[in-house]
């Protein structure tokens, strides 16, 4: 078990009570939760932020599957990427469009570079990149 330090923070009145509003929103039972979940991702975000750390890649594609080709256009770009495509799925949204879900892990610049062109890709009508490390120490 971890050792716990416990420190106070000052701020604001009205700054505190819209932080209490929207966690509660959340589900959170306390603030610590809700802290610890901020400094956890504050660390992840830096630590992704090195274009040599490892990250692990979410990559969502909105796609109208009659734009020619674009279904073997992504595949084929997954199949070149310079990275690990871990998982993929495929959910036909409604009679024209698809969502695409690829996971991918590699060196945070090559994430960013082969999520930057499935994104950019002709035909691609919303594209969104989640990345995340499970490393957090520094
Ligand atoms: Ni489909």
């Amino acid at each position: 078990m971890h050792h716990l330090s416990r420190f106070g923070v000052s701020l604001e009145d009205d700054l505190l009570q819209a932080f209490d509003r929207s966690i509660g929103g959340q589900g959170y039972q306390n603030r610590s939760e809700a802290i610890r979940d901020l400094i956890r991702d504050h660390l992840i975000q830096k630590k992704i932020g090195q274009a040599d750390t490892e990250v692990i890649g979410v990559v969502t594609l909105v796609y109208d599957h009659r734009v020619h080709h674009l279904s073997d256009l992504l595949a084929d770009m997954q199949h070149k990427a310079h990275v690990a495509v871990n998982a993929s799925l495929h959910i036909h949204l409604d009679e024209h469009n698809c969502l695409e879900v690829i996971v991918i892990r590699g060196r945070g610049s090559k994430v960013h570079e082969i999520a930057g062109k499935l994104i950019a890709t002709k035909g691609v009508q919303n594209g969104k990149l989640v990345t995340t490390t499970p490393e957090i120490k520094q």
